[in-house]
């Protein structure tokens, strides 16, 4: 082995298959809200040498010695999200939002204790108590959910199944929800109930960094997150938390669920912050929340239900049925890759059909806003997706729309062709 050889000559296979992914990525509109585009800058950091060490423990408590670099890299990560965030206490070592999140309960829990979330078929997450998930597995979860009629978190609600329950633990924050989350209110639900708040922020945590969303850290008594949504970041997990849980919540990282952290990745992590904490990555977080509102506008003017009515954040969710009863999200998200969209289909409140069937769209806008998108381009995307489905079986229309969309996505490419050629 040739260790500085290019990997198009070490592996054809592998670089091929990368060099293809490239133009997947430049060819479609990118509407998966929980994907992005990262910068060549994280890129290096997440490619570099850092991932060669071993580093058990954290910063200046480690179990090998060579750490003196990692441990500089890790204290910049946490010091630079504990400036944008105003948090106490950081953790950049998951390797995932479940895994922080698993972090938490394992730290802060006891296995059995129970969890109050919200149910994954009404804009949960799989960590947030479904019964194929750990987190179902092994804590006993009770659910609140979204108001049948103004399909928002009625506060009410909340407060009345807590008091019922009585749980250890109340987690707010969702994958699938588009309005803004009142984070003084659910601490005050947990105090009455003398349960942890923690807060699933890994959709809005990229909007929160740049002032879009109210920030979850002066309330809850511990905040997770990814860095690779909306943060446009290394792909991973972070903990935030008061001071008073950091022991807590390091052990429940590393050693109850964890290894050795991924050090390439955590400069990564290291490099979003920096990012994010940039005026340009202010406008960048601004212009998610005015793309997502102006494409459910567009898509409501084409006689599309969006659950809730709208959008405060980066994502919403269309109701299929206001097309055609018989549509399923699997077949409408099918249809519209086939016409150059990524998009994913997913449950909407109450919905009657199966999570793998399901009856809504989601959609966001974090990907296509990194591209260089405004209200204009995602109003036309909203409306041909809409065409588009609405003419499903007539392959000229289909055709029309590919065509429109190709183009839009010429565009608005995230990358220069043969990206990110040999760094
Ligand atoms: N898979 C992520 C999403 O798409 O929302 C959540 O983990």
């Amino acid at each position: 082995m040739h260790i500085d050889a290019p990997l198009s000559d070490v592996d054809p296979a592998v670089a091929s298959l990368i060099s293809r992914d490239v133009e997947r990525q430049r060819s479609f509109v990118h509407l998966i809200a929980s994907e992005n585009f990262v910068s060549r800058a994280v890129m290096e950091a997440s490619g570099s040498v850092l991932t060669n060490k071993y580093s058990e423990g954290y910063p200046g408590k480690r179990y090998y010695e060579g750490c003196e670099i990692v441990d500089e890299v890790e204290n910049l990560a946490r010091d630079r999200a504990k400036a944008l965030f105003g948090a106490e206490y950081v953790n950049v070592q998951p390797h995932s939002g479940a895994q922080a999140n698993m972090g938490v309960y394992f730290g802060l829990l006891d296995a059995g204790d129970k969890i109050l979330g919200m149910s994954l078929d009404q804009g949960g997450h799989l960590t947030h108590g479904s019964h194929v998930n750990f987190s179902g597995i092994l804590y006993d979860f009770a659910a609140y959910g979204v108001d049948p009629d103004t399909e928002t978190i009625d506060m009410d609600e909340v407060r009345r199944v807590a008091r019922a329950e009585r749980p250890k633990m109340i987690v707010a924050g969702y994958s699938a929800y588009s309005r803004l989350i009142d984070w003084a209110a659910f601490r005050e639900i947990a105090d009455e109930v003398d349960a942890l708040l923690m807060v699933d922020a890994a959709h809005i945590i990229g909007l929160i960094a740049g002032g879009a969303h109210p920030n979850p850290v002066p309330h809850a008594h511990v905040v997770t997150a990814t860095t690779h949504k909306a943060m446009r970041g290394a792909r991973g997990g972070l903990i935030m938390a008061k001071e008073e849980f950091g022991a807590a919540l390091d052990k429940g990282v590393f050693p109850n669920v964890q290894g050795g952290p991924l050090n390439n990745h955590i400069a990564g992590k290291a490099v979003c912050f920096a990012e994010a904490a940039t005026p340009e990555y202010k406008a960048y977080a601004a212009q998610i929340v005015a793309n997502a509102g102006a494409m459910a506008e567009a898509v409501m003017g084409e006689g599309v239900r969006v659950v809730s009515g709208g959008t405060d954040n980066h994502l919403f969710l269309m109701d299929l049925r206001s097309i055609d009863q018989d549509l399923t999200g699997r077949d409408a998200a099918g249809i519209l890759h086939s016409v150059g969209v990524t998009i994913n289909f997913n449950t909407i409140p109450f919905d009657p059909r199966p999570p793998y069937r399901a009856s809504g769209l989601r959609v966001g806008l974090p990907a296509a806003t990194t591209c260089g998108m405004r209200e204009p381009q995602v109003e036309e995307v909203g409306r041909l997706m809409v065409r588009a489905l609405r003419n499903r079986e007539d392959e000229g229309i289909l055709s029309e729309v590919r065509a429109a969309m190709v183009s839009i996505a010429a565009e608005f490419a995230p990358y220069p062709p043969g990206f990110p050629g040999r760094v």
